[in-house]
Formats: C-alpha cells, structure tokens, sequence
C-alpha cells in the first residue's frame, strides 16, 4: 500500500521587509512513523524533530548579529564559508551543514521508496559502477568506513557531463563545497539508527535501501547536470524550508 506523500515544502510565510528572515525547520515529507519498518516512528521524531531542529535553531542563533546575511540561504552560507566572519564560521559551517543535509536526507526517503532507479540514473550507475549491486556495495561499504560521525553520498559532477561517485563527508560537510553535487545521501551519525541498530551500522546501511526514494535520486541527477553553482546556492534560503 503506498503512503500518501505529504508535499515536501514549505511556504515562506508572508512577512514585513523590516523583520529579518529565519531559517525554518522543513516538515517531513510524509508521516514519522510511514518509513516503518526500514526506520522507526520514534528515531525520526527525535533526528527531526530535536537534532535538525537544532541545527536551524543554531544557525539563526549565530546569523543574529549578522543582518547582512540573514537573506543568505543556507546553501550560500556553505558554499562561501570564507565571506561568512571568523567568529562564527564555525558554528555556520556545522549548523548550516546539518540543516541542508538533513534536509536533504528526508527526501532521500520515501515510504514508496526502494527498488531500483530507471532511465538516465540507472544508466549512469550502470556506467560508473558496473552495476546497481556494485554500486550497493560501494555505498555501503564507504558508510562503514567512515570513522566517527558523517554522511554517504551519491553524487553528480557537473563539469564531468554528470559523472557519478560514492564519497563521504564528516561532521555536517556537504560535497557541494568540493563541487559534487548531491544525487542521494544516507547519514550515518549514530543518531540516525542508534535506539533501533544499537552499534550495528551494517545492519542500518544494507535494511536502509528499502526505504531510499529513487524518483528523488533521478530528479536530482537531472538537475545535476543542468545546474550551476549559482542555482546551486540558491536552494534553503532563509524564510523558506
Ligand atoms: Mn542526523
């Protein structure tokens, strides 16, 4: 039975010129408990609704004192660290991170997701990895490797007529800094399966496939291939989800 998908944005809500604009906790795009059983109702409550919660809470904390870039979106802040001031790089660099990635991440699921993609993407896997199960395997195995807390990624280079690679990023850094482009992503901070999987992080990367939302991964791929870094810092503007 397919989950009925909630619309994945939020409206910017109306607001005078004079108030500055805050980043906004997006909504999840289906229900917390509609992944089940590939992820529990109560794992997503807390990652959504208390960690991402507070990478955006973190953030505007942070952009307080900065109205020059409070209309940055998120993305803008990320791809241009070094315009942001030294007192809260930091801070950016990791809340900025977490609220873009996680944003990613909800829609790198669906309650109708799993399977396998189909058209370009699935070509493009079949090119660049030999196969979908090669590429499986890759992805997997990186997400194992990476030491501590981070993120896996499938991604697009642009400058490479979409050439496609599996990488990993630590903490909340986004291979969009590097000049890949997000296709699909899997977070592998202990927060992210830890009450269903305990330390078993094999376990939560090969039972998460059935939950990954293809039609997503295609849609970016697409986009991947037509973008430019100027529409790539357009995305997660503040006032918006
Ligand atoms: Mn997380």
């Amino acid at each position: 039975m397919l989950t009925k998908v909630l619309p994945a944005t939020v409206e910017a809500a109306t607001r005078p010129e004079s108030v500055p604009a805050k980043h906004l906790l997006p909504s999840l795009p289906y229900e917390p408990a509609a992944l089940e059983p590939g992820i529990d109702a109560h794992t997503m409550k807390l990652h959504h609704g208390k960690h991402h919660a507070s990478y955006v809470d973190k953030l505007n904390q942070a952009l307080q004192t900065f109205p020059e870039l409070q209309g940055r979106s998120a993305n803008w802040l990320l791809l241009n660290l070094l315009k942001v001031p030294k007192e809260i790089r930091t801070a950016v660099r990791h809340n900025a991170g977490g609220h873009v990635n996680h944003s990613l991440y909800w829609r790198a699921m669906s309650p109708a997701g799993g399977g396998a993609p189909t058209g370009q993407l699935a070509d493009a896997i079949a090119r660049d990895f030999g196969s979908m199960e090669m590429f499986k395997a890759k992805f997997v195995e990186a997400g194992e490797a990476l030491f501590g807390s981070g993120w896996v990624w499938l991604v697009g280079s642009p400058s490479k007529e979409g050439q496609l690679q599996v990488l990993t990023t630590l903490g909340h850094d986004n291979p969009m800094s590097q000049g890949h482009y997000p296709i699909l992503v899997n977070d592998v901070w202990e927060h992210a399966y830890y009450l269903k999987h305990q330390n078993r992080r094999p376990d939560f990367l090969n039972g998460w496939w059935s939950v990954a939302n293809w039609h997503e991964a295609s849609r970016r791929y697409e986009q991947c291939r037509h973008s430019s870094r100027e529409d790539w810092e357009s995305e997660g503007k503040a006032g918006n989800a």
